[in-house]
Formats: C-alpha cells, structure tokens, sequence
C-alpha cells in the first residue's frame, strides 16, 4: 500500500488565501511566509522550528507507526507543540480583564519644575515613552465593549527615572473610601457565582443590593449610569488619576495634585439603545476604533492636566481631598495643562503588550508621592500582588512591555523565568567590592518620601469629613444638560428593572431622594413603584454647590465631525456626483466613512464607477456610524424599501438621534420606515452635491437631540 502524504486541499489553501488578504501587514512581513503556511522552506522562507531551534521537516502529520497505527511517545515535535498550546492561557485580570493597549509618547508643554522634582516634569518638549491599556472593569476578557461600566485609563510614563504607572479610570471619583470593601464591591458586580451570569453587566440585584447598602458609592453611581458609562469610543473619553497625589520638589516641599486627561478629539458617548446594539453588531468597537484610528494616522490625543493646591486650600475645602469619593471642581481649582499623550503605534503583539502588561500603583518616581487616601493605600498592595499571580514570577518586571526604558540596577535575583541577571561576585550590599561591587543607594537622587508627621490611635475608622454622600451626586447631576439627566434617568430606571427584588429597588431609590427629588419621582413612576422615605443619614445634601460644565459631556463636544465615521448607505446607480461630493466633504473634515451596499461587491454609480462596499447592510448597521447618509437611486430605494435591515438602518439612526443626509430619490424609505410624519430638521435632504458639504458641517454637532422628547 502507498502511503500518501496528508497535505492541505486545494480548498484549505484557498481558504488560507482568502484569509491571508485580511491579515494585517506587519504580520505577513514579520512571518516571511507570505501566508502560504503550507510552502516549503526555501528562498525567503524561513525554515520551522521547534522552540529547542531544532528544524521541523513534516508539520501536517504525527509521528506514528504505519498510517493508521498509534502515535509514537517519541515524537517530541507533537509533544512540545501541544505541551506548549495546553498552557497558552494565563489568568485573566480579576478586574478590568477586557482592555486594549497601544504605545505613544507624552511631551511636556508646560515645564512643572516649581513644585516636582520629576524627571519627565522638567524640559519642556522632552518625550517620555508611553503605552497605555483602555478597559471595561467587570466583563470578562471575551466580554463585548459597548457596557456600561466605568473604562479604565492605564497610562505607564517610561521616565528617564523609572516607571510612572498612573492607573486612572474614565471617571474621577470611585465606589469605595477604603480599599477593604474592593473585593465586596467587585464580587456584587461580577456574575453571581452560583449561576455565573449576568456577564459584563452591573443591571442586577447582587450589585444594587451591595450599591444600596453603600451609600458613598452613590456620587460615582450617578456617573455611570450618566452617558460616561457607555463612551462612543476610548479617544472620545477623559481619564483621571482619581486620588490626590503629592508632588515633591528638589527641597522635599510637597504640593498636592490631581491628574486630567483630556481628549483633544472631545468628549462623546453612544445612547443605552444603541449600546445594546452595537455589542450584537461589533462586540469589538472600541478595540477596533482605536486600532483603525492608529493604523490610519489619526493619532489620539489627550493634553494632561494638573489640578495643584496645597495643605490650606486641603483645610478649606468643603470635602476631605483624601476622600476617593470626591473631586475638586475646576472652576475652584483650574486644571492646568502641562503636556499631551499621543497613541502613535499599535501591538506588534497583543498577548505580550497588552495582556502582559502589569501596572501598579505604587510605581512612582522621584518627585511624586501618595497622600494618606485610604482607597490609594490599599491599591499599592494589591496591583503588586495581582502580577505575581497573573504572570507567575516576581521576574515580571523583566517583560518588555513591563521592564524600565532607563537603566536598572539591583540586587534582586533568581525566580522562574529570570531574563536579567546579575554579572560579578557580589549579589549584597553593603560590600566592600568598591565599584565592582554594584550599584549603591543614592539619597540625593533617590526616591524620597514625603516627611508627614502621623498621629492618633491606632483604630479602625472612617473619618467624619467622609461622610457626606450626597452633595456632591447632587452637583454633578445639576451640572448636566437635561438631556443628559434623561439618560441617567432612563439609566437608572433600566437597571433597577432587571433586579427581582423590589426592596433593592425601593432602597435605591430612597438614597436618590437625597440627590434630587424630580429623579427620584422619575425613577420610582418609571418602575411603578411607590416613593420609598428617604434613606437614613447623618448628613443633609447641600443645595448650594453650583453646576459645573466641565461635568457634562454635551457641554464638551467637538466641533467638528473630524475623526468620527458616517455609513453611507449606497445603491447601484445613485447620482456619481452627490456621492463624490461627499466623499470629498468628508475627507476635507478629516472624517472617515464605510459604504454601507446591498452587495458586498459594491455598487455602480450612475456614471458607471464602481464603488466597493465596507460592509453588506446586515454587517453594517447604522449603530456602528456617527452619522449616515442614504444615496439611493429610485429602483435604489425600491430594493432597500423591501430590506429590513435597510428600514432598521433608517429607523435606528433616527431613533438615536443621529443625523441624516438623504437624496432625493431616497425619501420614500421614510414612509417605508413608518417615518415619513417624523422627517425634521436633522434629516438633510441632499438635493445636490453642494449640500455635500453643509451636510458635513451640521454633523459636526454630532446628534440631533431635538428629536429626543423630554418627558
Ligand atoms: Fe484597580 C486593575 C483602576 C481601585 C485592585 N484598576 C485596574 C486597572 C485599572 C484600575 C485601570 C487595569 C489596569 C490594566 O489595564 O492592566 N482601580 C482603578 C482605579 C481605582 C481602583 C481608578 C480607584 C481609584 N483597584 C482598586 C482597588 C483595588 C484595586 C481599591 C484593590 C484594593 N485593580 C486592582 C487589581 C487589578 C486592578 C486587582 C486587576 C488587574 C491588575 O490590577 O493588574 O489589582
């Protein structure tokens, strides 16, 4: 019998052919096999090996006795690449596991040398090297993007003096005061362990059960359920380093600082219904936007800035600066702008950046220090700790990702995996090798920390300056439009409408009563439940904190429609020269667009270009667009009028009020749509080219929200 060697079929290798026109470049250019995986070595091509170096002449087939007998034991090729698959998997982050990285730079604009001594703080235009890890905190790595949770904003500064972590999230105040509630807090919100759902969702009792026994954690729950919970996309969002922080400068003086990202592309969020959506649409919208904006060149911007006051101001203030809870409103102590963050550069590999990267709290240079805050306190334990777990050795450090830019030198050595290893005799210090002994301690340039003078019993206690909860919820509601106090409203109310038991709900709500009383009534009428009593507390609300606008998003859009995408929903023989014209207005505003077509093969314009299509219109909702925009010829109109997916494409953008350009031809998809009552002002009729370009202006206000009714 001839044995016959078992080689893809032709159908596998088109295949491979087919997907290999997707891979991204940088993969096909570092492999140098050109995507066909079944070549021969040879020429360019690299030879296989196994991880020992050792060259693979058969990858297709095991090591076995005749063709149909047992595999041999022998064949160390198949063990090694099992062996080595079986354990591809690390633990997840039991926190925070879905997030996207990529790498960057931060210039200093505004040199700091007054008040720190940082290395990165003082030579105006010096770049310090940056990667930067975005995250949903409660779903699990597989999770989809679009949930309403608070995002991560993990920045790590690869100073000229060490790893600067700055491990922030996307909203400036937390759930918690004392890090001795994380577990509890994180516990309620993830999956109930008996039944292990719901998955990346706070909408359920164990969360509000936890939320409303806690009352502090109510000025932060005002923020997630507000539009910040669910962002269009991680460039569009702040971060915040959350704590108050010490500066230090060369004389040991310390100043206290909070740090602001802010995005230079402005703020923007998507609507809960769209959100839902999108996640059945595109689970990975957020990933694939800030990897599409990077890949493009449209690098993401942030401008960093300080928030600076010192211990008066601290006695002053109405809350307790150590209190996480708590922010400093802008308009009492400005933000001030001092550098800018850009994302220039994505993974060459997600596992080893992304996944690999371990932040930690307590990673600080010379010149900047933690204040007493007892959420801060605690975090320096548990990132340290997290990463022996999650990499396996305290040799982490030793990842590229994770290792310093500026040069290192200790004493520390041995471990699993150990990649940096001392040279010479002595491994201890003090010695007396003089320089061949190794590094030495310096207290000039070391890192020092601030002298504080501590006193009192040694007690567990909440101080009495954290016990005000409400107040500042209040503050942030009042400082939103009232739109955007519908949606944390609508916000609430959903949430509260997926717990079975109506106590947590009342309960909820009698906490809401204390931060304003028209959203307590709301939410209890649009529950159908009875108004609870206010719940207990210590502490009246103040009324007499004022709004601040640097709480709303609306109140800090763009201007212009620059970096966001329209889907242009196209038929065959739409007018070549409105579609152009378009094109061309978007490009002028620096926008991007997919065309969205019945056909993955595209559309023919009716001067007979072709146009190839981004997405089939079932793949390419128009939640996945900032705005739309439907071309349609008359016979156009009449294949999409018989298209539900096409009606949904019409009715969702205007449910979500987002703006609508639309040719002539295409108006009777309105009546189609049930719409046709409905058309306003933020439906733009395209009747020629030159609407084109008014048409991309208006976008630039990003919705329509006239059309959202407020009750
Ligand atoms: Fe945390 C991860 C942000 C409180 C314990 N946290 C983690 C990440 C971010 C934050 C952005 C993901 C880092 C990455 O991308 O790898 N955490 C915060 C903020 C907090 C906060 C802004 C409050 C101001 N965290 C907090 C407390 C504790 C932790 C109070 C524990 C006492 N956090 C962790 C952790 C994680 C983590 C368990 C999980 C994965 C990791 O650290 O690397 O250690």
């Amino acid at each position: 019998m001839v044995v016959k060697k078992n080689t893809p079929s032709k159908a596998a290798k088109n295949g491979l052919k087919a997907n290999k026109d997707k891979i991204e470049p940088s993969y096909t250019e570092q492999q140098g096999n050109g995507g066909e995986t079944h070549q021969q070595a040879g020429g360019d091509i690299a030879t296989l090996t196994s991880a020992q170096g050792i060259p693979v002449a058969d990858d297709q087939n095991t090591l076995r006795y005749g063709a149909r007998g047992p595999a041999l034991m022998e064949d160390f090729h198949f063990r090694e690449k099992i062996f080595h698959f079986d354990h591809e998997r690390i633990p997840e982050r039991v926190v925070h596991a879905r997030g996207y990285g990529a790498h960057g730079y931060f210039e200093l604009t505004d040199s700091l040398q007054d008040v720190t001594r940082a290395a990165i703080f003082q030579n105006v235009g010096e770049r310090t090297p940056a990667f930067v890890r975005f995250s949903t905190v409660a779903g699990s790595k597989g999770s989809f993007d679009v949930a309403r949770d608070v995002r991560g904003f993990a920045v790590k500064l690869y100073t000229k003096e060490g790893n600067w972590d700055l491990v922030g999230n996307n909203i400036p105040v937390f759930l918690i005061q004392d890090a001795i509630k994380f577990p509890d807090m994180v516990h309620s919100v993830k999956p109930a362990p008996d039944r292990d759902f719901p998955q990346a969702q706070s909408a359920h009792d164990n969360f509000w059960d936890f939320i409303s026994l806690t009352p502090e954690s109510f000025h932060m729950i005002m923020w997630v359920m507000s539009d910040r919970g669910i962002p269009r996309s991680f460039r569009f969002m702040e971060g915040f380093g959350v704590h108050t922080f010490r500066f230090l400068d060369s004389n040991d003086r310390s100043t206290f600082v909070k740090f602001h990202w802010k995005p230079k592309q402005g703020l923007q969020s998507v609507v809960w219904n769209e959100a839902v959506k999108i996640n059945g649409a595109d689970p990975d919208f957020h990933r694939r936007d800030l990897w599409s904006a990077i890949s493009s060149g449209d690098f993401p911007e942030w401008e960093l800035g300080v928030q600076l006051f010192d211990e008066e101001f601290a006695e002053k203030f109405d809350f307790d600066v150590l209190d996480p809870t708590k922010l400093i409103p802008e308009e009492l102590v400005p933000v001030r702008i001092v550098g800018r963050l850009v994302l220039d550069r994505v993974v060459d590999n997600f596992f080893a950046e992304t996944e690999q990267v371990a932040f930690c709290t307590q990673n600080v240079p010379p010149g900047i220090d933690f204040s007493n805050d007892p959420l801060l306190q605690g975090r320096n334990f548990s990132y340290l700790d997290t990463q022996v777990k999650r990499l396996g050795s305290p040799n982490f450090t030793h990842i590229p990702i994770n290792a310093p830019k500026c040069p290192m030198a200790h004493f520390q050595q041995d471990g699993h995996m150990a990649m940096h290893n001392p040279v010479g005799r002595a491994n201890y210090e003090p010695n007396s090798w003089g320089a061949a002994g190794g590094p030495r301690e310096n207290p000039k340039q070391g890192f020092r920390s601030f002298a504080s003078e501590e006193t009192g019993p040694k007690r567990r206690l909440r101080p009495e300056s954290f016990s005000d909860h409400y107040s500042q919820a209040r503050q942030f509601y009042i400082s939103q439009t009232p739109i955007e106090q519908k949606h944390i409203a609508d916000g609430i109310t959903f949430e509260l409408s997926k717990v079975e038991r109506p106590d947590i709900r009342s309960r909820v709500v009698s906490h809401l009563l204390h931060i304003d009383e028209d959203l307590a009534t709301t939410v209890a009428d649009g529950l159908g439940l009875p108004l609870p009593d206010p719940a207990e507390t210590t502490q009246p609300t103040r009324t007499d904190l004022p709004a601040s606008d640097a709480l709303s998003i609306l109140k800090n859009g763009p201007k212009t429609f620059a970096g966001r995408k329209m889907g242009i929903l196209a038929t065959d023989g739409v007018d070549a020269d409105l579609f152009v014209a378009l094109i061309a207005a978007l490009q002028a505003e620096k926008a991007n667009y997919e065309v969205v077509a019945p056909k993955i093969g595209g559309i023919t314009l009716s001067d007979g270009t072709k146009v190839t299509a981004q997405q089939k219109i079932d793949g390419g909702p128009s939640v996945l667009y900032d705005a739309v925009a439907i071309l349609a010829s008359k016979e156009g109109t009449k294949v999409l009028a018989s298209n539900p997916a096409a009606k949904d494409f019409l009715t969702d953008a205007f449910t979500h009020c987002k703006f609508i350009g639309y040719s002539a031809e295409a108006c009777t998809l309105f009546k189609k749509a049930g719409l046709a009552d409905d058309v306003d002002k933020g439906c733009i009729k395209l009747g020629s080219k030159n609407d084109a370009n008014a048409f991309v202006k208006t976008c630039g206000a990003l919705r329509f929200w006239r059309r959202e009714k407020l009750d």
